[in-house]
């Protein structure tokens, strides 16, 4: 694997929980590169927030794209070139929040590429707004009063949008994050890592989540077991809740057609397009 780090100035606060989730991709782009990936075939991209800054401290080819719109770039760049592995970076106000119809519709096509979801519960950039997965009485800037809202679990919505490998791990459990990490980039569909980040500044989770998390011993035998398991709020139940195998996206559209690589003009596509409507 070639160098990964870059030279920029890394602002994340001392502490976050982002640091762990970038060592966890260091190591399972090791772990993949000694599987037989290609490391010039894995792109990333990523949305706007303190998850995104990640992207300037990694070495790898991909796009920083916008707020929300992370999911959006790693389904076209994949579209373009199924021969890349996709890999996006995404926080819970990112992801779950204005650009949450790209996630659930990521899903919903069994896209095959992966969302790193960096679960902090706040927007940690915009300094600790009530973000979708912010618990019920959070403070912030937005909530001086304690949140009105409950979270919802990332984990059953996904099930429900069609991801066909999804799992939660810890920041802290760099080990367990790696493999996690690693599964989901080899799995063929759309895979989904809820990666549960405390933000010191302003949601520090980690004695929370240093009591309750627990690994699973193994996936869950059934969909009703997993949801049980994935909503339980006195165990924070960690692992693969499901890895099934279906048809991705892209083969189904486009076969074994390469759009990046047999690019066709636009009178050759205009005349396709006449073809479909004799
Ligand atoms: C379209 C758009 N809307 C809003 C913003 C402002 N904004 C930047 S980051 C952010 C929230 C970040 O929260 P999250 O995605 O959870 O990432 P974190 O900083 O917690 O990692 C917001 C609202 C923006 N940059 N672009
Ligand atoms: S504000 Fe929170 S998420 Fe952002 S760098 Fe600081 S600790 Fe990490």
């Amino acid at each position: 694997m070639h160098k990964l780090d870059t030279n920029k100035e890394n602002t994340w606060c001392p502490g976050c929980g982002n640091f762990g989730i970038m060592n966890a991709f260091k190591k399972a782009l090791a772990a993949l590169t000694n599987k037989g990936i290609d490391p010039k075939s894995i792109v990333i991209t990523s949305g706007i927030g303190c998850h995104g800054k990640i992207f300037d401290y990694l070495n790898v080819s991909g796009i920083y794209s916008l707020h929300g719109r992370a999911l959006a770039t790693a389904q076209g760049i994949k579209l373009a070139n199924p021969e890349l592995n996709v890999i996006c970076f995404g926080g819970d106000g990112d992801s779950l929040g204005e650009g949450l119809e790209h996630t659930m519709f990521a899903a919903k096509r069994n896209m095959d590429i992966t969302l790193l979801l960096h679960n902090n519960g706040t927007y940690g950039l915009t300094t600790g707004q009530a973000s979708p997965m912010s618990l019920q009485g959070y403070r912030g800037i937005s909530t001086p009063q304690g949140n009105i809202e409950r979270p919802f679990t990332p984990i059953t919505l996904m099930y429900e949008a069609g991801a066909t490998y999804i799992s939660r791990s810890y920041s802290t459990k760099i080990d367990h994050l790696t493999e996690v990490i690693t599964g989901a980039v080899l799995h063929k569909g759309f895979s989904f890592v809820e990666i549960l980040q405390p933000c010191i500044s302003y949601n520090n989770t980690y004695d929370l989540y240093n009591q309750k998390v627990r690994i699973m011993d193994g996936v869950p035998s059934n969909e009703t077991v997993a949801y049980s398991l994935a909503r339980n709020k006195d165990d924070i139940h960690i692992g693969i809740f499901k890895d099934e195998s279906i048809p991705i996206y892209h083969e189904q559209l486009l076969g074994s057609h390469i759009p990046a690589n047999e690019r066709i003009t636009r009178n050759h596509r205009c005349e396709i397009i006449k073809s479909m409507y004799p």
